[in-house]
């Protein structure tokens, strides 16, 4: 095996999202994954507490994928993603639309989260202006939503620290109150009993701006990066009702919930609430290439299929949308998903997690635990005046015991590769334990 090249200085790469100051002072790097581990510069195995950052849900370095990917560079590389096509692209959006509801059955393609975001918002004002209906350009998202960080999804998103610094984001954007932090809902295991009233913000939104000049809300089923928030039960189903009663589409924000993070392919399914759109990227190629997914309802679809046959129907697109190495990357994870009843394991999962994670009540610093299928969140008291510290403390001590987490603000967020085991899920949790007793 080739030795890793240690580069001499770490100055040049500006990281994303990243303390590149404290990073660069303490460098974290992984050399090699299998499994469900990372291997550390230092000879360490860190367990995967976060499947990479949501994405690798079929565990790391998958023979198979790695294969696939490796056949198709030699075969076909790039193939034009506009006026020209390949059969892993029209597979693939055949085998997608196939996994997700009812009428969700046309796939655009596009290479992250945040485009496929861009991507919906824009179907959606363009699918009303088809109809007639060009009045309708208001895009309703969430606080504490996340939504990527372009400028559409930065805007529809709530997350107050990644807006702040960025102007006047896009103008005709409003927000529907957040489900976080009821006091009668903390410690609530799987989805909190109180709260479905929440949905009817949308209606006083409707009643500000007119719903008739509202194209979209844009929300995540389960809020991931805002520190994992569990809609209230019954609250999707208001939202949807909602929408229906005024024209309003709905758009579900699968990047983290998609590929069976629940323990069913889309939260769509979970919940039993259909979209009109949903978004999808991160693990529908378990992570190894980039790539993102938006369903559309064939209504949507073909409101758009009009006009003279030669011309283009929606002026949208990436070069580098259906790649042939993601399309063949996503199509292995497909495989592997289906050969592993990866799909549906969170369910199997879920009640020993849930009762896991919620072991941690009464430990040092929490105030509250939240979960759903494969996801969990424990929730610190931050520092007085000094947001994020603790929770930062934790992620540091977990990555020296071997554990990878993530935080946001004060919060853990967890979501382990969907092939975890019992005893995988144990040493997580054992290790936040006995972090939690050594933090300040
Ligand atoms: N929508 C949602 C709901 C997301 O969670 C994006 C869009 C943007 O995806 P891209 O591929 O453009 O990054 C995301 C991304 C975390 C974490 O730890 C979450 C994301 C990314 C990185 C970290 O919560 N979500």
């Amino acid at each position: 095996m080739n030795k890793p090249v240690k580069p001499n200085s770490l100055e040049a790469y500006w990281m994303p999202f990243t303390a590149n100051r404290q990073f660069k002072a303490e460098p974290r790097i992984f050399v090699g994954a299998q499994g469900m581990y990372y291997k550390t510069a230092d000879g360490r195995d860190v367990l995967d507490g976060v499947s990479g950052l949501w994405c690798c849900a079929a565990g790391h370095n998958r023979p198979e994928i790695a294969k696939a990917v490796s056949d198709q560079l030699t075969e076909l590389d790039y193939s034009p993603a506009f006026q020209m096509g390949h059969y892993k692209a029209f597979e693939l959006a055949d085998r997608l639309a196939n996994l997700a509801p009812g009428d969700l059955n046309h796939v655009f393609f596009t290479n992250s989260g945040s485009e496929s975001v861009e991507t919906a918002l824009k179907m959606a004002i363009a699918y009303h202006r088809i109809r007639g209906e060009g009045q309708r350009v208001r895009l309703i998202g969430r606080e504490k939503g996340y939504h990527g960080v372009n400028l559409g999804g930065m805007s529809v998103g709530g997350m107050v620290a990644n807006r702040k610094m960025f102007g006047a984001l896009v103008t005709g954007v409003d927000h529907i109150r957040h489900t976080h932090g009821l006091e009668a809902n903390l410690f609530s295991k799987g989805e909190p009993e109180h709260g479905a009233e929440l949905a009817d913000d949308l209606q006083r939104l409707c009643d500000l701006h007119d719903p008739s000049t509202i194209a979209a809300v844009i929300v995540e089923p389960v809020a991931g990066s805002a520190g994992v928030l569990i809609p209230p039960k019954g609250y999707l189903k208001r939202l949807r009702e909602i929408c229906d009663k005024h024209g309003i589409l709905l758009i579900f924000d699968e990047v983290i919930t998609g590929f069976g993070r629940l323990g069913t392919p889309f939260a769509a399914q979970y919940f039993d609430v259909e979209p009109d759109i949903v978004t999808t990227a991160k693990a529908i190629t378990n992570g190894v290439i980039p790539m993102g997914a938006v369903f559309a309802q064939k209504k949507v679809y073909e409101t758009f299929m009009q006009g003279p046959p030669n011309a283009i129907e929606f002026l949208h697109g990436y070069t580098f949308s259906a790649i042939p190495a993601a399309c063949a990357a996503s199509l292995a994870t497909l495989d592997i998903f289906e050969r592993e009843g990866l799909m549906t394991r969170a369910a199997g999962l879920a009640e020993y997690w849930q009762d896991a994670i919620h072991s941690l009540k009464g430990s040092r610093h929490v105030i509250d635990i939240r979960n759903l299928g494969l996801i969990g969140a424990v929730e610190l008291q931050g520092v007085e005046g000094q947001p994020t510290k603790r929770a930062f403390e934790a992620f540091l001590k977990c990555y020296e015991r071997g554990l990878l987490i993530r935080t946001t603000g004060d919060t853990i967020a967890l979501c382990p590769p969907l092939i975890a085991g019992e005893t995988h899920l144990d040493f997580m949790i054992e290790t936040l334990r006995d972090v939690l007793k050594t933090i300040d």
